[in-house]
């Protein structure tokens, strides 16, 4: 079965098919208790479609065949020229059919059109290119030990993987998970966020098109607690690969650990700094501190959500970075003025807005936004709180909306300690225009990415990742390579008598 989309927006017209089944065995078939998850359009509530759910038996089959085609037509099968002519024709079929993923995006997620092409769509283009190149060039070392004896290392795909992801950044996730695991040969069963399927599912489509063999990718749509908590429980899954929330990162590793101790990586909160120097360029400094925030509506895990201002600027910085969040439009995703569109779902709205009512109520003043705009969907205005304290729940915790607390500090040492002062890591900004006092702090800072004078920046070749609890091991790179393939030594003696 397919859902058509008629686009007829101010960016995009056009009607758009996009398969609802799931994808098992290079075929399209429902889930085996036939029942169906509604897809909602966060910028009315309303339904957009209703795709197929998957099971944990469904999980079952899925897994025995990407198993069959791990042992058969990939894995140490297909060789690592041919894997990598497969993704670069992926990322062709993706590059063709870039508006209709960024229109499909701003629909099921809200996200804008003109950021989706700008950021999302080029992103995982560039990501699935980016992992084609390093298909055939993937090998381990020649380690001397006698010179009566070859030994090497091997680096064979890990097997078959399980990989979870969620619905802030529905297409850049699965380019960062499946281009790492089918450059290395393994063989993937993907869910995708129930909140957000529409992009995954027409990937799918597109993973069809460019010809990998039937099992190589498996697409089960699906709940968390089913079909996700079976992924982390599965004997026959050798890793998982996780982005979403800190809680379920740790039911994942505690599943994983109780199962067949599969090899987990986790992609998980973040509570980032942005630490604004007095000696810094302000003008930029403001636009990139709003950025930090504001991009895809504070659904970023790598967010700015701590804003900090040097005492000798913070009565400078203030009302011109208000003015700067003022000015961004909230509104229609397919409008091309707009920066800002819908949060996810009712539940984020009202996590949301209940961050926003626990600051009020713990003292802090808010000093922009802090309230719902228009009548339908989820839309929050940006929000600035102020006169926060270190321990109160909005600057402790993850809010994954656009709200930042913005505080004054004294001086370089005071700064370092209270950007730590998380039990996050996952990434931080310095702006500064002196380039000794900028990398000093970011040396210091815990935090997997540090942005010097800019923020919320990706390459596919860059490693991304958390100290703390933000996560274990990295995504991007050459790094992510690692997560996906397993080390073998072999000893090959020559001429030793024993
Ligand atoms: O995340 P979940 P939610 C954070 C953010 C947000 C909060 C809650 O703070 O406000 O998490 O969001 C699947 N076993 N992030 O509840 O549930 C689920 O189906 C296996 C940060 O939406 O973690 C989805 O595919 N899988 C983050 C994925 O996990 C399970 C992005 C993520 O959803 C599962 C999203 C289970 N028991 C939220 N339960 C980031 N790091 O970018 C759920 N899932």
């Amino acid at each position: 079965e397919t859902f058509v989309h008629k686009f007829d927006t101010p960016v995009f017209k056009g009607e758009v098919s996009v398969p609802l089944g799931l994808y098992i065995d290079g075929k399209w078939v429902d889930g085996a208790d036939g029942t169906t998850i509604d897809v909602i359009n966060p910028s009315n509530g309303k339904l957009i479609t209703k795709i197929a759910e998957g099971t944990p038996k469904d999980l079952d089959n899925a897994v025995k065949v990407a198993q069959r085609a791990f042992d058969t037509v990939w894995g140490l099968h297909t060789p690592g020229n041919q894997r990598a002519r497969l993704l670069n024709k992926l990322g062709d079929l993706m590059e063709q059919n870039a508006e209709i993923l960024a229109a499909l995006e701003a629909l099921d997620n809200g996200k804008t059109f003109k950021w989706a092409m700008r950021a999302d769509i080029s992103h995982s283009i560039q990501c699935i290119r980016y992992y084609a190149g390093w298909a055939d060039k993937i090998f381990g070392q020649v380690i001397e030990t006698s010179e009566a004896k070859l030994t090497y290392t091997r680096h064979e795909p890990i097997g078959v993987v399980g990989q979870i992801i969620p619905w802030n950044f529905p297409l850049q996730m699965m380019a960062w998970k499946i281009g790492p695991a089918l450059a290395t040969g393994c063989t993937i069963i993907l869910k995708p966020s129930e909140f957000t399927p529409l992009t995954a599912l027409y990937m799918s489509k597109l993973i069809d098109e460019a010809g990998f063999p039937a099992g190589v990718f498996n697409l089960i749509n699906g709940y968390g607690h089913t079909v996700g908590q079976a992924m982390a429980d599965h004997m026959g899954i050798e890793k998982i690969a996780f982005t979403g929330s800190t809680l379920v990162g740790r039911k994942i590793m505690e599943s994983a650990a109780k199962s067949n101790l599969k090899k987990v990586t986790l992609e998980l909160g973040g509570k980032s700094p942005s630490i604004i120097m007095d000696d810094a360029d302000l003008d930029e400094a403001i636009k990139w501190a709003a950025f930090g925030i504001y991009f895809n509506h504070g659904q970023c895990c790598c967010a700015g959500s701590r804003i900090f201002v040097h005492e000798k600027i913070y009565d400078e910085f203030l009302p011109r970075f208000t003015e700067h969040t003022k000015n961004l439009k909230v509104g229609d995703p397919f409008d091309p003025d707009c920066f800002q569109g819908p949060q996810i779902s009712q539940q984020q709205y009202d996590r949301i807005m209940g961050y926003i009512d626990s600051g009020k109520s713990e003292g802090a003043t808010v000093h922009y936004g802090g309230h719902r705009i228009g009548q339908e969907g989820y839309f929050i205005s940006p929000t600035i709180f102020t006169d926060t304290k270190p321990n109160m729940k909005i600057v402790q915790e993850e809010i994954f909306g656009p709200v930042c607390v913005v505080i004054k500090f004294k001086d370089d040492d005071d700064i370092v300690a209270q950007a730590n002062d998380s039990v996050y890591g996952l990434a931080a900004a310095v702006f500064s225009q002196n380039v000794t006092r900028a990398l000093s702090t970011a040396h210091k800072l815990r935090a997997g990415t540090v942005w010097v004078n800019t923020a919320n920046m990706l390459y596919p070749n860059v490693p991304f990742g958390g100290y703390k609890q933000s996560g274990i091991g990295r995504e991007l790179g050459e790094y992510a390579l690692a997560n996906y393939t397993a080390v073998k030594a072999v000893q090959v003696n020559l001429h030793i008598k024993l």
